[in-house]
């Protein structure tokens, strides 16, 4: 439970410390807080377990930073953390999810203006006076105004893939107690919702007031926002809220399939109730008096006259209807990804070899995988040019040569440059196994030059997936402007597989674009787009995203057989 934590306050420490201009220490603090958050075990059992000595053995984490995380095993606090909060205490949180807004505005606008929250910082820009700082200027002033109203909308809400394992550890927490028989999410994360409000969580128990009890006494929590005989609501110390239910065992189906949502599925689903001559509530499915098989949710839809809806499915989208119909499509199962078609490595802005990746994704259970570096005009992340690709092709055939139980394909993750054109020469893209494309640059062109660059560069016929088609990142950046019916029928037409990038903070496509290209024909591959190790559980939340957008097995070149794939890839060419 403790491994978040940390790695919060890591993050937080290392914005204190860029704040105050300390040379190097943001970057070491923000090195460690990442490989806290992706560490595969347990920091406070590794700490009982080794020590001192276990705690420096986690990628990025020295003396200094391994003491900070002792004493917050052994004190729950951090006394430096706390005096920097003290002395600035401004809401990173609320703050960061304005685009443009580093550690060093942070503390300028804190300092001049004791800006320290969206409202303060909008009050600020509302009446100008953000304009007057030293180095702010107009058009800061401006962009900041725009940030805000983004930010707005993101506020409140979380990406599914940092909740999710905080969702894990309690419902895990919950089952550990020995009182509860289910315990099980509802609410959006159940449904994978790319963005969370709340966590909802149910549980069945003979001993309710005792599990609220546990509960509590387990949890950390800033704020108690309720509690009663059956269900308790709080805000934890990362700041998400949480509501846990005990409900009825009898009507445990009923209540999952209410909790779950949404609530558009609900309404519709109530009505459907209606007209059948049944009442359907969070207590049940009745008939006059009488309360009708509700244990699961399979009774529930079943004496509805439909088959179960998969969660991810239920946002009154055409679900219900199609259900009645009998043409619910089968989604994509989470265990049918037999590749990943974008990986980085330390060849370019990955942290782990090829040869660690490949391992890795065996272990994780992949057949295949695509080694996808940056390329030449992404020097920042050390991308290739032709001579490096190469080399790295050769490293690649030996390395395949060497190890057994899964195939490493050759490829790259080739940038798109403002005419449409690619940074890698044809004869060099002929050579490569997969060639991902994508735009990472010039993101502010308008629709019309956006899509005509994107639609040039998928012509190409070496060019076999657009990755992360609209470039967009939850919370921090909108998607480029794209005209995405002309770019699914260009896909379509050429042939090329659009991405479902699994990465939290990209999930691009979006569910339904996932849906519209699908539907317009279009093949897919969801991919990590993983940059260590640790990010192939990353493509849990892609294939959610899938099957957010009624993607069936048939529609995902990865989900093929490795000889499968390399047919479908041979052929545009
Ligand atoms: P969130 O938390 O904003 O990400 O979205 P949800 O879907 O988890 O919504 P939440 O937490 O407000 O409620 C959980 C589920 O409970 C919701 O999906 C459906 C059900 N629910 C809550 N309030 C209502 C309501 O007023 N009417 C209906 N039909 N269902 C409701
Ligand atoms: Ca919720
Ligand atoms: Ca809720
Ligand atoms: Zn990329």
């Amino acid at each position: 439970m403790k491994n978040q934590e940390i790695a919060k306050i890591l993050y937080n420490m290392a914005t204190y410390l860029a704040m105050e201009d300390v040379p190097f220490k943001p970057q070491a603090y923000e090195r460690a807080a990442m490989a806290l958050e992706s560490l595969g075990e347990d920091v406070e059992g590794l700490y009982k377990k080794e020590g001192m000595k276990g705690l420096e053995k986690i990628p990025g984490v020295g003396r200094g930073i391994a003491e900070k995380i002792e004493e917050y095993l052994k004190t729950d606090k951090v006394k430096e953390y706390e005096k920097m909060r003290k002395t600035m205490p401004v809401n990173m949180d609320e703050l960061g999810l304005v685009e443009g807004i580093g550690p060093k505005m942070m503390r300028d606008l804190w300092k001049h203006l004791k800006v320290k929250d969206l409202k303060t910082l909008e009050a600020a820009a509302k009446v100008g006076k953000i304009q007057k700082l030293p180095h702010f200027g107009l058009k800061t002033e401006q962009n900041i105004l725009n940030g805000i109203a983004f930010a707005k909308k993101s506020k409140g809400r979380w990406l599914l893939g940092t909740i999710y394992p905080y969702m894990e550890e309690i419902v895990a927490l919950l089952k550990d107690s020995n009182l509860v028989k289910e315990a099980v999410a509802a609410g959006s994360i159940r449904r994978m919702k790319e963005t969370i409000g709340d966590v909802d969580i149910l549980v069945t128990t003979k001993k309710p007031k005792e599990i609220i009890e546990y509960f509590l006494s387990h949890m950390k929590y800033s704020k108690l926002w309720g509690k009663g005989p059956t269900k308790v609501s709080l805000r934890t110390l990362q700041g998400f809220d949480i509501d846990v239910r005990v409900l009825d065992e009898e009507v445990f189906g009923v209540g999952l399939q209410y909790f779950t949502g949404s609530k558009e599925h609900n309404v519709k689903l109530r009505t459907h109730a209606i007209q059948k001559g049944y009442k359907l509530s969070e207590y049940g499915l009745f008939k006059g008096k009488k309360r009708i098989a509700c244990k699961t949710e399979e009774e529930v839809y079943k004496a509805l006259g439909m088959p179960y809806i998969e969660p991810e499915m239920r946002e009154d989208t055409g679900e219900i209807e199609a259900a009645l119909r009998g043409k619910l499509p089968k989604v994509i199962g989470y265990d049918s990804l037999k590749g990943d078609l974008q990986v980085q490595t330390d060849w370019s802005d990955g942290n782990n070899s090829i040869e660690e990746m490949a391992k890795e994704a065996k272990a994780q259970g992949l057949e295949y995988i695509a080694i996808t570096d940056h390329t030449r005009d992404l020097a920042m992340t050390g991308g290739s040019d032709e001579k490096k690709l190469l080399r790295q092709m050769a490293a690649i055939d030996k390395l395949n040569r060497k190890i057994s139980g899964i195939k490493i394909l050759k490829g790259a993750e080739v940038n798109i440059r403002r005419d449409g054109t690619l940074d890698i020469a044809n004869e060099v893209l002929a050579k490569l196994d997969v060639v991902g494309v994508s735009v990472h640059t010039l993101f502010k062109m308008t629709q019309k030059d956006m899509t005509e660059r994107i639609i040039r560069a998928i012509r190409n016929p070496h060019v076999d997936i657009l990755f992360h088609p609209t470039g967009r990142l939850i919370h921090e950046r909108e998607p480029y402007a794209l005209d995405m019916d002309a770019l699914i029928k260009e896909a379509r037409k050429t042939g090329t597989v659009l991405e479902a990038n699994a990465s939290p903070r990209r999930l691009d496509l979006k569910d339904t674009d996932i849906k519209k290209a699908v539907q317009a024909g279009v093949k897919l591959s969801i991919d990590s787009d993983s940059h260590r190790k640790e990010h192939f559980r990353f493509l849990k939340f892609g294939i959610a995203q899938a099957r957010r957008g009624w993607v069936e097995k048939n529609d995902v070149i990865n989900a093929l057989s490795f000889n499968r794939l390399l047919d479908i890839l041979a052929r545009k060419r």
